[in-house]
């Protein structure tokens, strides 16, 4: 597995920006865009659909040990051998989480706020989103709270913190200007003309 601290650029399948089979293929250009790490995101999904969507994906991810993350549903970690499971405010602790894998797999925690970060990382975190950073269209009732906090959370927080939220190439340097190493990508990436480029150009940006 590729090792979480090096992960600098976070792509997640959002079904809601991707038909259930185009899932692979747009795992695969993540992959040749040189993303650190995957996510499936799927709301609304039964936990069968996103087992099934898992299983597909991790075929992939596997052979370029790039880690597939599956997000609020800890249980699929125990069907599917992927490598962590990525839980929000509302979802389960990550010590249900855990015990819901099974197994050892990297549990991330979104976090909104400083004490929310700090918490995660007591929790027991393997790494926390941070944001959203920007407005964003896909998760839309979430206030954004902007750059100010990014150098403070990288103050207080030693895990790997991801930004999240409204990133894009053009706002990218904004947010690593403000602090951030690892972002986290989905609108952009995922409606890009070229998934591959854009990838790789992000990465290039964050390295
Ligand atoms: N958590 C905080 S913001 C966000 C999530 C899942 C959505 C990020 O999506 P986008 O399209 O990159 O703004
Ligand atoms: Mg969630």
């Amino acid at each position: 597995m590729s090792v979480l601290s090096e992960c600098r650029f976070y792509g997640i399948i959002d079904l809601g920006y991707v038909q259930e089979s185009d899932i692979t293929h747009v795992a695969e250009q993540m992959i040749e865009g040189c993303v650190d790490m995957i996510q499936l995101r799927g709301k609304g999904k039964s936990l069968d659909e996103l087992t099934g969507y898992a299983a597909r994906l991790h075929e992939i991810t596997a052979r370029s040990s790039t880690p597939l993350i599956v997000n609020d549903h800890a249980e699929i970690a125990s069907r599917v051998p992927v490598e962590g499971v990525h839980v929000g405010q509302d979802d389960d602790s990550i010590e249900v989480a855990r015990r819901k894998a099974g197994r050892i797999v990297l549990i991330g925690k979104s976090t909104l706020i400083l004490d929310q970060a700090l918490a995660a990382q007591h929790e027991g975190a393997d790494y926390i989103g941070f944001g959203p950073i920007f407005a964003t269209p896909t998760k839309p009732d979430y206030a954004p709270i902007g750059l100010a906090d990014i150098k403070r959370v990288h103050a207080d927080v030693s895990l790997p913190i991801f930004c999240i939220g409204g990133i894009n190439i053009g706002n990218l340097q904004s947010v690593i200007d403000a602090g951030a190493k690892r972002v986290v990508m989905v609108s952009a990436l995922l409606k890009a003309h070229s998934i591959v480029d854009y990838a790789r150009c992000a990465t290039d940006m964050l390295a």
